[in-house]
């Protein structure tokens, strides 16, 4: 069922590599006399103590060739096509005739992946990733997602971190006429955190609110956006809730973009309530591509901005309508700052704390819509109430189920 290069040969080589250890442990072991436990008025055996240094092989070091398959035209899952990092592919799909192709890639859990399709044609294309264990689509017409990329264009972009290892599932999903489309996948060659614990984030833990001539915001259809209309020129914080945030060390991860007018879009962080004695807020402004950390303080009800880096002109920056992801890193007072994968900056303040987030935008034409999608949350493993925190949020439950219409 699976070709040769696939995990279960992995899991095989490791193996071949762990058993060797696991033969002159068992045969120390075996050639050791049997403990006297019971045996009281027995004298007691000399003790000899020797250093014995077994090799260490890590699986790190046994690295596996990716190789992909020609290429083909797969529809479901079980048939899907294997990609490897680096690599773009091309095909085409068609909502009336050939609405998916489906591939798959092999992702360390922690590690994380880049998808960006750019697709031609008269329709609208969507790009879908799956989890390992995802079942088959079928004649159900339903998909497992733990990201989209659903935008009203063609230019698409997921970024994301594994939540487990194994073969991930891709699909481009024409939802709408004849797409040609290119696929680039690129996995960071970046070793995968050493201890942690990833939460997705739903959008329907943001407030849905709306006040006529002002704003309305709430979560999209199917999950995956949470979206601001800014009606007036003013801003919007929307914050989540239940608080998640667990100091010193985490990171958060969002990717928005703007689908119509002109805005910013950011990450706050703050401490209490979001009226509390102030915040932090990261974010990206579209228009000229430039990014900003500021921390804001409040007192007697007036809050005064600082910034910590101020707006700044970044090449990682993708303007206008295109998705950016930002990402949050913090450490203590230490701050570093991530966007598109890479690091655009780091900075150093600890005046507030916190354990809240939420998403920030401020905008500078009428009935500007920004959108927010695919929000992770990792947990560093710095403190000893990591583990059940792990144990909560890895599983593949964090995944949503899409119907293709
Ligand atoms: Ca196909
Ligand atoms: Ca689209």
């Amino acid at each position: 069922m699976f070709p040769a290069n696939l995990q279960p040969t992995n899991h095989l080589q490791r193996w071949l590599l762990v058993a060797p250890i696991l033969l002159c442990v068992g045969l120390l072991f075996s050639a050791t006399p049997a403990p006297a436990l019971y045996a009281q008025s027995a004298p007691a055996q000399p003790t000899v103590t020797e250093t014995i240094f077994l090799p260490v092989i890590t699986a790190a070091q046994a690295a596996q060739p990716c190789v992909a398959d020609p290429p083909g035209d797969a529809d479901d899952l079980p048939d899907a096509l294997i990609l490897c990092s680096g690599q773009t592919v091309t095909g085409a799909v068609h909502r009336d005739t050939d609405r998916l192709d489906v591939y798959k890639i092999y992702i360390e859990r922690g590690q994380h992946i880049e998808l960006l399709l750019d697709a031609s044609g008269d329709g609208n294309v969507e790009l879908l990733l799956s989890p390992p264990d995802s079942p088959p689509i079928g004649e159900t017409g339903t998909i497992r997602v733990s990201a989209a990329s659903m935008r009203p264009d063609n230019q698409e972009k997921i970024d994301y971190i594994a939540r487990e290892s194994g073969y991930w599932f891709v699909t481009v999903y024409s939802a709408v006429g004849q797409n040609d489309y290119s696929l680039a996948v690129t996995i960071p060659d970046e070793p995968p955190a050493g201890d942690f614990a990833i939460r997705g984030i739903t959008c329907r833990n943001f407030v849905t609110a709306s006040s006529p001539g002002w704003y309305d915001q709430r979560c999209r259809p199917g999950g995956f956006e949470y979206q601001i209309t800014r009606i007036n020129v003013s801003f919007t914080k929307a914050w989540h809730y239940p608080p998640i945030l667990e100091p010193p060390h985490f990171a958060l991860e969002v990717s928005a973009y703007l689908v119509q007018g002109d805005a910013d879009y950011r990450l706050f962080l703050f401490e209490e309530d979001n009226w509390g004695p102030g915040y932090y807020a990261f974010g990206v402004r579209p228009s000229d591509g430039a990014f900003s950390m500021m921390r804001i303080d409040r007192a007697d009800g007036v809050d005064t901005w600082t910034p910590l880096i101020d707006w700044t002109p970044s090449p990682h920056i993708r303007r206008g309508t295109l998705t950016n992801r930002l990402r949050i890193e913090r450490n203590g007072a230490e701050w570093t700052l991530i966007i598109n994968g890479q690091q655009v900056g780091s900075v150093t303040d600890d005046t507030h704390g916190g354990t809240e987030f939420g998403l920030y935008t401020r905008n500078t034409e009428p009935n500007s819509i920004i959108r927010f999608e695919n929000m992770q949350y990792v947990r560093y493993s710095d403190t000893g109430t990591y583990s059940s925190v792990a144990a909560n949020d890895n599983g593949a439950a964090e995944a949503y189920l899409l119907q293709l219409e």
